[in-house]
């Protein structure tokens, strides 16, 4: 059903992509008019041949909206100032979007928010009150690696550099019997989760490193219940991805299981195995990158945010009960602002700087490293999935 959507998304894409660059040239233009040129790029040679690009996409794009170009121009005038860009991927719902509104409303963020419903993002974003010229949406489906590719593409065309970059959108199938893949034809949720952060991670990592003296930051956002030396993560199912033998055969529907061990499909399953693979991968960055390129990597558990987005398919009983049960039970209940506050914490906060964390927080809001299971401080478990992964997502 999902991938029957795809196309059009593609082509959402294409499309708002262009809207997006379309500003440059309006940006420039108003830098021509007020003199202020000497102190902008945009006479730059690269950014005139950005330009000619831009504007040759959008004569070809006639239909763009005049509001939308107007808002964007903005945005992108704003690539000349000094205010640090940090991109968000799923920032239209949930921890995505309060962490949006808090670093937006800080006045020293430009936030790009990372969407694959643009519309949604930006109805979001007017909603949460973002001022309009702290932030810029730009489209992305991570189900869909050729979308991270056009991401990347034209997040690059901003001209903007990349100070923080935070992988945090998801999707989680509680209830579905059957799996759906993604557009390359991978199990969705670890197709999502995983793989299109994986490639956007590691695509948008030269562009971290081009800004190493910012102390450039990677973040992906993990989960108590991928963890199994805690309760919540021996709730079954319980997160394991084995021998990577079912990932390593490709997770399709074309190989003998969809699941990254190799068993039978199993929708939670697959979302808490993709958040092991998430801190995972944030080790392994670590492990190889940190030394080099002087990026902080880190990822969190914000606490339970009960009532996200995130539990959209499952049954409305638990929905109704889920949040009592941990505001209540396990007192792990946090809002979507207190969540926002702790992610917005490992993004700009210097005391939050270290590298190859996993954070936490006490309940009197203090943040600590916490420990993570033996599975995801496998470091031989991270090699070999950062290398199967690196296949999958044609890296390699
Ligand atoms: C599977 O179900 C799904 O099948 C699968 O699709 C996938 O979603 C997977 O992990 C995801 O879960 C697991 C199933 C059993 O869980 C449930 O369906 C139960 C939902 C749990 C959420 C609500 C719990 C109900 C508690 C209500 C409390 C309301 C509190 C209000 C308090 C008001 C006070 C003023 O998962 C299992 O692991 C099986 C174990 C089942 C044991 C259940 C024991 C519950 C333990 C804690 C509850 C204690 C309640 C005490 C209440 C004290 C109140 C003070
Ligand atoms: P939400 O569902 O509210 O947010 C998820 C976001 O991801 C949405 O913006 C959604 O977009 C986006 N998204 C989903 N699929 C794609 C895709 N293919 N391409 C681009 N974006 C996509 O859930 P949460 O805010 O709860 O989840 C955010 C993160 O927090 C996740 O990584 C989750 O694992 C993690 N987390 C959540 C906890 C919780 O208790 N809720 C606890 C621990 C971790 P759209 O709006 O269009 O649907
Ligand atoms: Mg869990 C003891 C503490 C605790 C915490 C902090 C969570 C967080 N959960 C806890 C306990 C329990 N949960 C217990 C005892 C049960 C059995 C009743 C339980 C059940 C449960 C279910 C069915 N919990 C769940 C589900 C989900 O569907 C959620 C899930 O696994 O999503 C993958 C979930 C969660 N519990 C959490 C958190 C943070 C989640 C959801 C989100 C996530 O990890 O991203």
């Amino acid at each position: 059903f999902r991938q029957a959507e795809r196309p059009s998304n593609a082509e959402g894409a294409a499309t708002q992509s262009a809207f997006a660059k379309q500003p440059l040239q309006t940006s420039s233009a108003s830098a021509f008019a007020n003199g202020g040129l000497k102190l902008t790029h945009a006479a730059r040679p690269e950014q005139r041949s950005v330009r000619a690009v831009a504007q040759k996409i959008s004569a070809a794009v006639s239909t763009a909206a005049p509001a939308q170009g107007e808002r964007q121009a903005q945005s992108a005038k704003k690539a000349v100032d000094t205010k640090r860009t940090v991109i968000i991927t799923g920032a239209s719902s949930g921890l995505g979007l309060a962490t949006a509104k808090k670093l937006a409303k800080s006045g020293e963020w430009h936030v790009i928010l990372a969407c694959r419903d643009f519309l949604k993002a930006e109805k979001a974003a007017k909603a949460a009150g973002l001022p309009k010229d702290s932030y810029t949406t730009l489209h992305v489906d991570l189900s869909s690696l050729e979308s991270v590719r056009q991401f990347v593409k034209h997040f690059r065309a901003t001209e903007r550099k990349l100070d923080v970059l935070v992988a945090n959108a998801a999707v989680y199938k509680p209830t579905a019997k059957e799996p759906v893949f993604t557009a390359e034809g991978f199990e969705l949720s670890v197709g999502t989760n995983h793989l299109g952060h994986f490639l956007l991670v590691n695509l948008l990592l030269e562009d971290l490193e081009k800004n190493r003296e910012a102390k450039p930051r990677v973040i992906i956002v993990g989960s108590i219940t991928g963890n199994t030396n805690t309760l919540a993560g021996n709730v079954p199912p319980k997160a394991n991805l084995g021998d990577l033998s079912g990932l390593a055969a490709g997770i399709s529907e074309k190989s003998a299981s969809v699941m990254i061990d190799g068993g039978e499909f199993d929708g939670a399953k697959a979302y808490k195995d993709s958040k092991v693979c998430n801190m995972l991968t944030v080790r392994e960055l670590h492990r190889r990158f940190h030394d080099k390129t002087g990026i902080t990597f880190s990822s969190l558990y914000p606490g339970c945010i009960a009532e996200t987005g995130l539990f959209r398919e499952h049954y409305s009983l638990f929905k109704t009960l889920f949040p009592l049960f941990q505001k209540y039970v396990t007192k792990g209940y946090v809002s979507e602002d207190t969540a926002g506050e702790r992610l917005a914490q490992v993004v700009s906060d210097p005391k939050l700087g270290a590298s190859g964390n996993y954070w936490s927080w006490n309940n009197d809001q203090s943040s600590f490293v916490n420990d993570v299971s033996d599975e995801v401080a496998d470091s031989t478990k991270g090699q070999k999935l950062w290398e199967v992964s690196e296949k999958l997502v044609g890296l390699k």
